[in-house]
C-alpha cells in the first residue's frame, strides 16, 4: 500500500494546529504509521529542500522550518500521495481551494502550515530521512 511523508510545519506546531490537521488525514480514511515532534536542524533542512537550493526564498526557507518543532508523520493509503496532496491544498494558500488544509489553515506561501511529497519516490526519500533510524 502506497505511503506519504506530511509535516506539520513549525508554524502550524505553534499555532496549535497538529490536532486539525491530523484529523482531516483520519477522517479521509488514510492509516497513521509513524509520527514524531522532530527539532530540523540547518544540515536536514537544506537536504530536505534540496530541489530548491537555487531559489532566491532558499534562505528564508531554511530558516523558518527550522525555527521550531515540526510534527512528522507518515500515512497510509490508495494513492497516498496524490490524495494528501489534495487535502493540502495549492502551494500558495491565496490559491488553495477552501476545504483544503492550505485553504483553511494559512495565508502567506512562506507560512503554509503543512508539507506533503509530491511523489512516490519523494515519499520514499523524505521518509527514509525522517524515520530511517539515523537522526
Ligand atoms: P510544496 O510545499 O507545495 O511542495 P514547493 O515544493 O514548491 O511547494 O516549495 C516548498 C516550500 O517552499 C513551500 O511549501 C513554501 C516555500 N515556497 C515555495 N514557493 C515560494 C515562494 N515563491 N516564496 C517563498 N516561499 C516559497
Ligand atoms: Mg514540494
Amino acid at each position: 500500500m502506497e505511503r506519504t511523508f506530511v509535516m506539520v510545519k513549525p508554524d502550524g506546531v505553534k499555532r496549535g494546529l497538529i490536532g486539525s490537521i491530523v484529523a482531516r488525514f483520519e477522517h479521509k480514511g488514510f492509516k497513521l504509521i509513524q509520527a514524531r515532534l522532530i527539532e530540523i536542524d540547518t544540515p536536514l533542512a537544506e537536504r530536505h529542500y534540496s530541489e530548491h537550493a537555487e531559489k532566491p526564498f532558499f534562505g528564508e526557507l531554511v530558516e523558518f522550518i527550522t525555527s521550531g518543532p515540526s510534527f512528522a508523520m507518515v500515512w497510509e493509503g490508495p494513492g497516498a500521495v496524490k490524495n494528501a496532496r489534495a487535502l493540502i491544498g495549492r502551494t500558495n494558500p491565496s490559491d488553495a481551494d477552501a476545504g483544503t488544509i492550505r485553504g483553511d489553515f494559512a495565508l502567506s506561501v512562506e507560512s503554509n502550515i503543512v508539507h506533503g511529497s509530491d511523489s512516490v519516490e519523494s515519499a520514499e526519500r523524505e521518509i527514509q530521512m525522517f524515520f530511517g533510524g539515523q537522526l
